[in-house]
């Protein structure tokens, strides 16, 4: 019995270090009318972006190409998380408002 216990042991400490990644960070921007704040900002790999709406009209947080797409819902306040898990820059914007823009350069 004993010898079946052990690989079963390994492989639960393996899953466990899969599962605490190294880095765990978010960093916080905003979305005023109509710009986002900051304009431009560098993050490491596996941050959590957290945009946080703090103006009244709507807007959305949105990603065409890039390392990774994606796209929020259109909305008037709350807030919309995405981890970043590929490097590269991204290039943000809403498609509501024209010239409404953000990079993120993800190291
Ligand atoms: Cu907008």
């Amino acid at each position: 019995m004993k010898r079946f216990i052990a690989p079963v042991l390994a492989v639960a400490a393996a899953a466990a270090l899969v599962a605490v990644p190294a880095f765990a960070a978010t960093k916080t921007a905003g979305l005023k009318d109509n710009s986002f704040v900051p304009k431009t900002m560098t993050v490491k790999k596996n941050t959590t972006v957290k945009w946080v709406w703090k103006g009244k009209a709507p807007h959305n947080v949105t990603v065409q190409s890039g390392p990774m797409k994606f796209r929020s819902n259109t909305q008037t306040s709350g807030s919309f998380s995405k981890k970043l898990t590929k490097k590269g820059t991204y290039k943000l914007h809403c498609t509501i408002h024209p010239g409404m823009d953000q990079t993120i350069k993800v190291r």
